[in-house]
């Protein structure tokens, strides 16, 4: 059965970063998801199942780090598996995956307006406010604290190689809000101008430590220093249940090609023998972090297994049956 020409093309546009942002990614995962159960001509239920599962797997190795990807897909896939289990015909199982997909981009979407709510009421007027990288529920918290009245000052940080800090600088310009670039390296001077930081997650894990743009734990060192409160805005599908079992968050490492633009002196470093490296992402670890703002509301990082525990108590339990059923097999 030929994938999915939408599977195919979201999966390239999440590995060159052409759509990008934890929350992106995972609303044009599971568009792509519905887009597949749409395309998809068989008769079968079976390979309706068996093509849904390869559209997944897809989707769920385009990127690595941000597990908001992989709860988008297991949000649709445990529903149609749910149907198909149940016996439910083809017609009715490509229903499910439609309206699961519609289901998880209109909660995704609603958690980030409402992390904007939430948050905005932690800003005051006369905030100077630092961010980095470029993340939707950071800004919706900047964004929403600027439309309530509040006189506040940005500072962007560039964001090094992929500079996402120039979409975020050009966002917040263009909803009238004072903003300044900076460069990573002046982090630590210009913390001491500022009153929060706030920057987004791609994952949090199950003791409360964050992974999000390489720097974000640079940042949270200078703010711990200079006693900044140091905010995460994290819609629940960016926490990671598989953490709950030990799983280590793997850290996307990324073509040397973004950190020297330069073909020719990228050549020449090479020749040289000089190797580059360049990692996605970093880790911040949970005593850092002041609070982390979800849809549901404020938590300490420490309460992160909690959410976990209310949110993915199915996925942690299907995981742990299956790891015990291996270990079974081996005894
Ligand atoms: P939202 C981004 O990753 C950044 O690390 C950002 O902080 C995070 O996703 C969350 O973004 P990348 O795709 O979901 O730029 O809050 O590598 O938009």
């Amino acid at each position: 059965m030929r994938m999915a020409q939408e599977v195919l093309r979201t999966a390239d546009d999440i590995k060159a970063m052409r759509v990008r942002g934890a929350g992106r990614i995972a609303r044009a995962a599971a568009r792509a998801l519905a887009a597949a159960a749409k395309a998809f001509e068989g008769k079968n239920r079976d390979e309706f199942l068996k093509y849904m599962e390869g559209a997944a797997e897809i989707l769920r190795s385009s990127r690595p780090t941000a597990v908001s990807l992989p709860n988008a897909i297991s949000y649709v896939m445990f529903r149609l598996r749910r149907a198909y289990d149940a016996g439910a015909p083809l017609e009715d199982l490509r229903e499910v995956v439609i309206s699961a997909a519609e289901e998880f981009i209109d909660y995704s979407r609603r958690a980030v307006e409402m992390i904007g709510e939430i948050g905005s009421k932690f800003i005051r007027s006369g905030d100077v406010v630092m961010t980095h990288c470029n993340s939707s529920a950071a800004l919706a918290v900047i964004r929403k604290a600027h439309e309530s009245g509040k006189d506040i000052k940005v500072y962007a940080t560039e964001t090094r190689p992929k500079c996402q800090g120039y979409i975020t600088t050009r966002q917040l310009l263009s909803w009238g809000i004072d903003v300044k670039l900076i460069p990573d390296s002046a982090m630590r001077v210009v913390i001491r101008r500022v009153d929060k930081v706030i920057v987004g997650a791609d994952t949090v894990a199950a003791n409360g430590a964050v992974v999000n743009k390489v720097g974000t734990s640079m940042l949270a060192l200078a703010a711990k220093e200079a006693n900044v409160p140091f905010y995460v805005a994290a819609e629940t599908y960016k926490f990671s249940p598989a953490t709950v079992l030990g799983e280590i968050v793997v850290i996307e490492e990324r073509s040397p090609g973004e950190v020297v633009r330069d073909a020719d002196r990228l050549a020449l470093l090479r020749k040289l023998g000089v190797t580059i490296r360049n990692p996605s992402f970093d880790i911040t670890p949970p005593g850092y972090i002041t609070a982390i703002i979800t849809e549901k509301g404020l938590i300490p990082p420490q309460a992160a297994s909690l959410v976990l525990k209310e949110e993915y108590g199915w996925a942690i339990a299907t995981e742990a049956a299956r790891i015990f059923a291996e270990i079974e097999e081996v005894a």
